[in-house]
C-alpha cells in the first residue's frame, strides 16, 4: 500500500531532478536531416587560406558526428599543424579554439600530451590578454568573444585561470559586450558557455573567495540570458542570422535563467531553416557556428562524450561542390562611389567594375587608379578578408578603432569580401570606434 504512495511520489522527484531541457524537442529531427546538407557539404568542401580556419569546422562536425575517420585525421593534422605555427603567432580564441576542436570527444580524460602543451599556452595567452587590459583602459589584445572561447577551453581542459578575476572582467554592462553601444549577441553568448562550464566545474574545495565569485558568476549568467533575449527580433532570431547559433547554445544551457514564454525555440529553428534554404549559410564558418545548436548540440559536450561517433549513417554527406560563393561575374561593367572617411575628411571617386563585384573589388580598383588616395590592406580572416589599414591608417584594439565598410550611409552586414554592389551604390569605409 505504501509503495503506491511512493511511486508517484519518487517519479515526481525525479522528474524535478531531471534538468529543465526546454529545448529537446527543438532540434532538427532525423526525418529533416536533408535540410543540414548545404552546411556540411559547404564545411566539407572548404579550402582554407589558414588552417587555423578550419579549427571551426573540426569542431561543429565532430559535434555533430558528421565526420568519416579520415576526414577527421585530415582536419585534426590541419589543425595542429597551424598551432604550431609561430609566424605570424595565433590569438588567444584561435587557440582556444583549435583546443575545443583537437579535444572535442575525447572525454575530459582524452586530452592528449600535445593538446596540454597547447593548454599551458593558452594559459599564458589569457593572461596577457588580462595583463593588455590593465595596461590598456580595460581594452584585451583581442575581444570578449576571444576571452570567453580561453576561459571556456581552460575550464573544459583543465587548465589553470583564477576563477575571480573571471567573475571580475565578465560582469555585465563591460564596454567589451558592446559594439556602438549595442549588445554583440554573438559575445554574450559565448560567455554565458564560458561562465556556465566554470560554475559546473565548483568542488567541495573550493574556498570562501572563490565561492563568492561563483554567486557573482551566476547572477551575471542571468543578466546575459536577460540581454540575448532582449535582442530576440520580430521572425525569431536572436541578434541577427549570425549570432543566432550561438546564441541558441547559450539558452540551450541557461534553462533555469528564464520563462517557457520567453523563447520560441521551434520559431527561431525554423526561421534558421529556411535561412539555410535561402544560401546564407556558405561562409563555411558561419556553418560552423549555425550547426551544433540545430543537432541539439552546444560547445559544453566537447568533452562530454568518451569518443568521437564517426560517419553517422543517418546522414548522407553530399561530396559535391556547394554553390560558389562569389556570384559570377557578367562582362558589363557597373559604376559606383566609393569614398575613404577620416573624420571629416572625405575622400571620394567614382569607380566602374564588372557587374557581380564584391565592396573588395571596388577597393582594389580605387587603389589601382591612385595608390596614394585609396591604398589599403586586408587580412585573411576565417570570415573572409579583414579590411585592417586604409591610407596607412591601422584598425587598433588598444583604442577600439576599425575601418567600418558601409553601403549607402549603412555599416554592411557582412565583410569586404561578401557583398555584392549595386549600380549607383554609395560606398565608404570611415574611420570608427567600436
Ligand atoms: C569582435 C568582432 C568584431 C570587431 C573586430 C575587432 C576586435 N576587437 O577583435 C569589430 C567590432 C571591429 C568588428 C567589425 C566588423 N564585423 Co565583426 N565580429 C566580431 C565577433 C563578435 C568576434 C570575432 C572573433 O574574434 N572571432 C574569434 C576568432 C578566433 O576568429 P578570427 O577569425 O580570428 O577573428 C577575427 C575575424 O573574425 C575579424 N572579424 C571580426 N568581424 C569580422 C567581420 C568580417 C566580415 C570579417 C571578414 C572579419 C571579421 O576580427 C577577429 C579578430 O581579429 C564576430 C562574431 C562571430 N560570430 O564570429 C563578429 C562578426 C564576425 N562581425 C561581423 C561583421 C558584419 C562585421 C563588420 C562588417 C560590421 C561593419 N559593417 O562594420 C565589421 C568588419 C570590419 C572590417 N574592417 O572588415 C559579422 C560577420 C557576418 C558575415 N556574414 O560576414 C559577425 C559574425 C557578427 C554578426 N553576428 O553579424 N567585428
Ligand atoms: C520537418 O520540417 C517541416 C518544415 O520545416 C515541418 O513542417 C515538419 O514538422 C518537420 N518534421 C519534423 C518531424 O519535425
Ligand atoms: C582562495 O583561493 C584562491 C586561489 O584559488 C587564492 O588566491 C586565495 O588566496 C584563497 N583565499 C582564501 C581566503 O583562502
Ligand atoms: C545581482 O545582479 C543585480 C543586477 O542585475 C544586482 O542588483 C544584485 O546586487 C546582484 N547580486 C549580487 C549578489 O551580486
Ligand atoms: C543514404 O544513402 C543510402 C544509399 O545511398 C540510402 O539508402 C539512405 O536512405 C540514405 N539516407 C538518408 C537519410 O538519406
Ligand atoms: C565627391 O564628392 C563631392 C561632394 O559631395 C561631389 O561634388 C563630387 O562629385 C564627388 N566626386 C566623385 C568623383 O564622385
Ligand atoms: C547586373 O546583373 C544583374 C543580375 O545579376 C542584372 O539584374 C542587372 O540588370 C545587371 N546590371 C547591369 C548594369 O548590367
Ligand atoms: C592621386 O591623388 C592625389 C591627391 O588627390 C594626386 O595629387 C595624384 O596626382 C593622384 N595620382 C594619380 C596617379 O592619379
Amino acid at each position: 500500500m505504501r509503495q503506491s504512495h511512493q511511486l508517484p511520489l519518487m517519479g515526481l522527484l525525479l522528474f524535478s531532478l531531471i534538468p529543465r531541457q526546454q529545448c529537446e524537442i527543438c532540434e532538427v529531427s532525423k526525418e529533416n536531416y536533408t535540410a543540414l546538407n548545404p552546411l556540411i557539404s559547404t564545411m566539407i568542401n572548404s579550402k582554407y587560406n589558414k588552417g587555423i580556419q578550419a579549427a571551426n569546422v573540426l569542431l561543429s562536425l565532430r559535434l555533430g558526428g558528421f565526420l568519416s575517420q579520415s576526414q577527421d585525421q585530415q582536419l585534426t593534422e590541419k589543425v595542429l599543424l597551424a598551432t604550431r605555427s609561430t609566424e605570424p603567432s595565433l590569438t588567444s580564441g584561435q587557440l582556444a579554439l583549435a583546443i575545443l576542436a583537437v579535444g572535442a570527444c575525447k572525454g575530459p580524460d582524452g586530452i592528449s600530451k600535445t593538446s596540454s602543451e597547447l593548454v599551458r599556452d593558452l594559459e599564458n595567452k589569457f593572461q596577457t590578454e588580462i595583463k593588455n587590459m590593465e595596461e590598456h583602459d580595460g581594452n584585451p589584445l583581442t575581444n570578449y568573444y576571444q576571452l570567453s572561447l580561453d576561459v571556456l577551453a581552460l575550464c573544459l581542459f583543465r587548465g589553470k585561470y583564477s576563477i575571480r578575476k573571471v567573475a571580475e572582467i565578465f560582469k555585465p554592462g563591460n564596454k567589451n559586450y558592446y559594439f556602438h553601444e549595442q549588445f554583440s549577441v554573438d559575445t554574450g553568448a559565448m560567455a554565458v558557455l564560458a561562465l556556465t562550464c566554470v560554475k559546473e566545474k565548483i568542488t567541495r574545495r573550493q574556498n570562501q573567495t572563490d565561492r563568492k565569485a561563483i554567486k557573482n558568476i551566476v547572477n551575471h549568467t542571468k543578466s546575459l540570458v536577460n540581454e540575448i533575449l532582449f535582442q530576440k527580433t520580430e521572425n525569431g532570431l536572436l541578434g541577427n542570422i549570425y549570432s543566432t547559433g550561438e546564441a541558441m547554445q547559450a539558452l540551450f544551457v541557461s534553462p533555469t535563467y528564464y520563462n517557457e514564454n520567453q523563447w520560441d525555440c521551434q520559431k527561431t529553428r525554423d526561421r534558421v531553416l529556411a535561412e539555410i534554404s535561402q544560401g546564407a549559410f556558405r561562409m563555411p564558418t558561419a556553418a560552423a557556428q549555425i550547426l551544433p545548436a540545430l543537432m541539439g548540440k552546444t560547445y559544453l559536450d566537447v568533452n562530454k562524450d568518451s569518443s568521437c561517433v564517426y560517419g553517422s549513417d543517418s546522414f548522407n554527406i553530399s561530396t559535391q561542390e556547394p554553390v560558389s560563393v562569389t556570384p559570377a561575374v557578367s562582362p558589363s561593367e557597373i559604376e559606383v562611389y566609393y569614398s575613404v572617411v577620416i573624420n571629416n575628411q572625405i575622400d571620394n571617386t567614382t569607380v566602374s567594375v564588372p557587374n557581380g563585384s564584391v565592396f573588395l573589388d571596388v577597393m582594389e580598383q580605387a587603389e589601382k587608379e591612385n595608390a596614394t588616395r585609396f591604398s589599403f590592406t586586408a587580412e585573411e580572416s576565417s570570415w573572409g578578408p579583414y579590411i585592417t589599414c586604409v591610407r596607412g591608417i591601422k584598425a587598433n584594439t588598444n583604442d577600439r578603432t576599425y575601418w567600418e565598410p558601409l553601403s549607402n550611409g549603412k555599416p554592411l552586414s557582412q565583410g569586404a569580401g561578401g557583398y555584392v554592389v549595386h549600380a549607383g551604390d554609395d560606398l565608404a569605409v570611415r574611420w570608427s570606434t567600436y
